[in-house]
């Protein structure tokens, strides 16, 4: 089984909290950093295990990744069979989509973020109070690049990212630490997740450190509300007696592959089912396949289109049953930003930044992350011959994004996006070590 003590707990069950700070820093100063983390720090990290009772879950959750650069600037230089890791994010924005670095946060365009702090907790103030005891624990031995605060969506949003849909319902169950998966949850061997566990197809690079890591992919994705609702009020879908409202939910349900409640479009194709959206043992029990095949059809898009959002990043029978993939992701992700204002709503234009603090745990960037995003999401082939970009993340470096399937009046109507209406802010890629890793190799 998985060794829960050594494992961080962002990576096996996500901070579960509503309220999230990321903290990149620089280390100015090697020694004096290593012996602070470890002395000040180090007690703080909350493990796998702490996560999995509400009663051993410390008020706030203290998480800890390196990026590549980091590890350089500890000494640290084993590879560790990763090249989208080794490059950095800033290197690949191009094989991503994202147009140029120019929407990037600027303190992503470089290489100078060694590392990540993500504290989490119900409170800000919690928060706040874990944050001071973090960076007067290292002192002058780090440097604050930059922080990102996020929070759960207030009110009955709670849960919902900012286009208004329920997220955080289908993640992968990591055989060895949760092995009763629910009705359609993937289950899959640890490895695919945690770096040196039985699955991981890098096993033989890994150094032994390594062994109870994972990858995070970090990405600031904006979200244009406004005009992303702008966009469903323009293009209603004109199904046989439906109101504009009606046709306009349609298109943004099958765009997602889920209405905003969270029921899967694939189970109810015309109109949100509520109690199916809350209920867990029914909103991820499906595949794309009728009843008892192993397969889908590759026409048929009644249901669910080939390019929505969930389908394009997680393709269930598309690619035959069951269903191993080795392309699985565990989010951890939390909006971040204000809800819409009346303003914007009424004017269709964001003011005000908000989006979604993407967090994804693979034991490989190049078949998680990178993957989902260049060869899937971004791949007008895939999952079916014209099948366009995914409608939500599908990115062509800025230009115009066709997508196919939306309408299901009209299967080969093929539908141009002009805006992107999640906007890449940049972000980096880290490496998330064991406690004893950090203990033994990383504060040496
Ligand atoms: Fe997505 N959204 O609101 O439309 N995502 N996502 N995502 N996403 C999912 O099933 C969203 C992003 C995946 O197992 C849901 O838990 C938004 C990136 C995967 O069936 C919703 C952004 C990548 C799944 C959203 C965003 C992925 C998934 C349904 C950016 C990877 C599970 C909730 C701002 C490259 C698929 C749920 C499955 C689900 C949205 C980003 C991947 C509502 C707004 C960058 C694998």
């Amino acid at each position: 089984g998985l060794n829960l003590t050594d494992i961080q707990g962002d990576i096996v069950t996500g901070m579960t909290k509503n309220r999230e700070t990321f903290l990149f820093f620089g280390i100015a100063d090697a020694p004096s950093f290593k012996s602070k983390l470890r002395s000040g720090v180090l007690p703080l990290i909350t493990t796998a295990m702490q996560m999995t009772k509400n009663s051993t879950q410390p008020t706030t959750l203290v998480n800890v990744a390196f990026s590549h650069t980091g590890l350089g600037a500890l000494n640290v230089s084993d590879t560790l069979g990763d090249g989208a890791f080794t490059g950095g994010q800033l290197a690949d924005a191009g094989n991503l989509g994202d147009p140029g670095t120019s929407h990037w946060v600027s303190q992503f365009v470089g290489t100078n973020i060694h590392g990540v702090f993500l504290l989490a907790s119900d409170t800000d103030a919690n928060v706040a109070s874990t944050v001071t005891a973090v960076t007067t624990a290292l002192g002058d031995s780090i440097t604050q690049i930059y922080t990102l605060q996020a929070a759960a969506r207030p009110g009955a949003e709670q849960g919902h990212e900012h286009f208004g849909f329920l997220d955080g319902i289908s993640n992968p169950a990591i055989q060895g630490f949760d092995d009763s998966p629910l009705p359609g949850q993937a289950s899959v061997p640890p490895g695919e997740i945690i770096v040196g566990e039985t699955g991981d197809p890098f096993i033989s690079q890994r150094p032994p450190w390594a062994i109870g890591g994972s990858f995070l992919a970090f990405r600031q994705l904006e979200q244009l509300v406004p005009e992303f609702n702008k966009f469903l009020t323009d293009n209603p879908i004109r199904a046989p007696g439906f109101t504009d409202q009606q046709g306009s939910d349609l298109l943004g349900a099958r765009m997602v592959g889920r209405w905003k409640s969270g029921a899967p479009v694939f189970l109810s194709p015309l109109a949100d089912d509520p109690a199916l959206g809350a209920d867990p043992t029914r909103n991820n029990n499906f595949t794309y396949a009728l009843n008892g095949s192993s397969t889908s059809s590759s026409t048929d898009q009644s249901r669910c289109p080939f390019s929505a959002h969930i389908r394009k990043t997680r393709p269930r029978a598309d690619l035959g049953l069951p269903e191993n993939t080795g392309r699985h992701i565990l989010r951890g992700g939390i909006p971040y930003g204000p809800e819409v204002s009346d303003s914007e709503a009424a004017s269709n234009t964001t003011s005000t930044e908000r989006g979604l603090a993407f967090v994804s745990y693979q034991s490989s960037i190049g078949n998680g992350f990178q993957f989902l995003q260049r060869f899937w999401a971004d791949n007008t082939g895939f999952v079916e011959q014209n099948t366009g970009f995914d409608p939500i993340i599908g990115a062509n470096k800025g230009a115009n994004r066709t997508v196919g399937g939306l309408d299901p009046t009209d299967p080969s109507r093929t539908i141009t996006l002009i805006t992107d209406f999640v906007v890449s802010r940049g972000g980096e890629y880290f490496f998330s070590p064991s406690l004893s890793a950090l203990a033994n190799t990383f504060t040496v």
